[in-house]
């Protein structure tokens, strides 16, 4: 059966290389990881953020970020960051070219939805990206999952390729990188809880 590794949101924007945006410490050096992880699979795909300047959830400055927005697909605000065109919304430097990749998710792209997970446009997950079903149709079985960042993205595309009960999922911790100690210590518990496999380096996922 198919394994496919899922890059997700490894764009300049989460990483220290764009600090005016949303630095991830350490963002930037998880190519390396992300390149062996592809070696175990069948697939590679990769996810990206891909946000208007327009959106409703973007603030001026990082000390009004996170504040709960009310509305239905726009959960907390944000600074801007992620938009095409700009060095934030690039792969960071080590990883291969876009048409490299066996797939390729955009998501954000309309300025009233925030997604954090892949595999859905709308935080209602009405509306697939269409990710789950890709994966179903080349027949994968594991999914091996890196990225930006640990307690966001990672943990939400982890969670609802989880929620499918068709995958076995497999975080690779060590090509992931999050925001906060305290949230990502959090996001490990819900993404174990819910039966997800965290693997902490390439010898703990070969063994998985
Ligand atoms: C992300 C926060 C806001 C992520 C995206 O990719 O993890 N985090 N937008």
């Amino acid at each position: 059966m198919a394994i496919a590794a899922i890059d997700v949101d490894v764009q300049q924007t989460f990483t220290p290389l764009c600090p005016d945006e949303l630095p991830v410490p350490e963002g930037h050096h998880i190519a390396q990881a992300l390149n062996q992880q592809a070696k175990l699979a069948t697939w590679r795909i990769l996810t990206k953020d891909a946000h208007p300047e327009n959106a409703v959830w973007i603030v001026d400055s990082h000390d009004n970020m996170f504040q709960p927005l009310s509305h239905p697909n726009a959960d907390l605000t944000w600074v801007k960051h992620a938009v095409p065109g700009s060095k934030g919304f690039e792969v960071i430097p080590g990883l291969p070219k876009v048409t490299e990749y066996d797939h390729v998710i955009w998501k954000g792209i309309e300025p009233d939805l925030h997604p954090y997970g892949a595999c859905f446009h709308d935080l209602e997950e009405k509306l697939s990206t269409g990710l789950i079903e890709w994966l179903h149709h080349k027949g994968v079985a594991t999914v091996i999952i890196g990225g930006l960042a640990t307690d966001y993205c990672v943990k939400t595309t982890a969670l609802q390729l989880q929620a499918t009960k068709s995958f076995k999922v497999i975080v690779n911790l060590s090509a992931c990188r999050g925001i906060s100690p305290d949230t990502i210590a959090e996001s490990c518990n819900q993404m174990q809880s819910a039966g997800i496999f965290l693997a902490s380096n390439l010898d703990d996922v070969k063994r998985l």
